[in-house]
């Protein structure tokens, strides 16, 4: 049998139950709130079988109901991993047949971030979600520079600990437009935006970072007609 639907009381009835907030005062508005987004999601008839006031402004829901929707199980597409996923020891195993050394990875939070809880569950012991994190393998030493790193700091210290893998955290605003974060270039010394804004004026790679100007720089459009400190250069704002 490849098409089912969900089932609740009886086989086949097409229950279903959903949990979320809205962003409303717990009363029967915010009830009537919670039925009409459980109906636009194809839920009729549905209940709201539990609503429970979350501060002054929300309210946490659980909607009961029915959906006609039916799952044709032939059309599931099941993403498989590309890579074998290993354990603790058998990743130490590789590390040491393969390298015969331990495997250095420098992580560090650039520029003006200080979002460090993201890198540190990669790196620290503890983990993070129930996986140990890279100091938890024997075979991996863990070279953490902590928050607000500048680029050249980065790069030294790759070189220096002669790392294998460099982990970089930088954390943008979404209206900026720069060099995707995360993308370091240790060979070369760092990612181009990085290399363009660190270098002096005079020196600036000749390559255009964005659309336009072929082979002649041109700034990027923010920093049009305002000349700005370098991201990385930037004080923290209090
Ligand atoms: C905690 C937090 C802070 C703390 C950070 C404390 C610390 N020591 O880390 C403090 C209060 C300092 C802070 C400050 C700011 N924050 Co803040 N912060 C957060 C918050 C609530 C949680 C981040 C977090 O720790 N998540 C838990 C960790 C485990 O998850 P994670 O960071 O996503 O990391 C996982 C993955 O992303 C990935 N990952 C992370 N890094 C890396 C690196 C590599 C190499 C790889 C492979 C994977 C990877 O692996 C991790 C584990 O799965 C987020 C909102 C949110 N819910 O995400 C905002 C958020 C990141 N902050 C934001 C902002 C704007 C700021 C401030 C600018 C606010 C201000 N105006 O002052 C400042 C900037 C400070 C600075 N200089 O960096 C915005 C960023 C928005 C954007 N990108 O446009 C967010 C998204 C909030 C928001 N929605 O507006 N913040």
């Amino acid at each position: 049998m490849s098409i089912i639907r969900p089932y609740g009381d009886t086989t086949g009835d097409g229950m279903v139950q959903v949990s979320f907030t809205l962003p409303i005062k717990h009363s029967k508005v915010a009830d009537g709130a919670a039925l009409q987004l459980a109906n636009k999601m194809g839920m009729e008839p549905a209940m709201v079988v539990h609503s429970k006031p979350m501060g002054d402004d929300f309210t946490f829901f659980v909607v009961y109901g029915q959906v006609n929707h039916l799952v044709d199980t032939d059309k599931v597409q099941v993403v498989e991993r590309d890579f074998p996923l290993l354990t603790p020891k058998e990743a130490n195993a590789v590390i040491k047949e393969t390298l015969r050394r331990p495997m250095v990875v420098v992580g560090a939070c650039i520029g003006t971030d200080a979002h460090t809880v993201g890198i540190d569950a990669i790196l620290n012991i503890k983990g993070f979600a129930g996986e140990k994190g890279l100091e938890y393998y024997k075979e991996i030493e863990v070279v953490n520079l902590g928050a607000q790193v500048s680029v050249p700091s980065l790069v030294e210290a790759a070189v220096t600990r002669r790392a294998d893998a460099v982990l970089v955290r930088r954390w943008r605003l979404r209206r900026h437009r720069q060099a995707r974060p995360g993308r370091v270039d240790v060979r070369r010394g760092a990612s181009r935006a990085d290399r363009h804004h660190h270098a002096p004026a005079d020196r600036r790679p000749r390559t255009p970072l964005h659309r336009g100007g072929r082979g002649q720089h041109r700034p990027p459009p923010r920093a049009r007609g305002r000349r700005r400190r370098p991201r990385g250069d930037r004080p923290l704002r209090p």
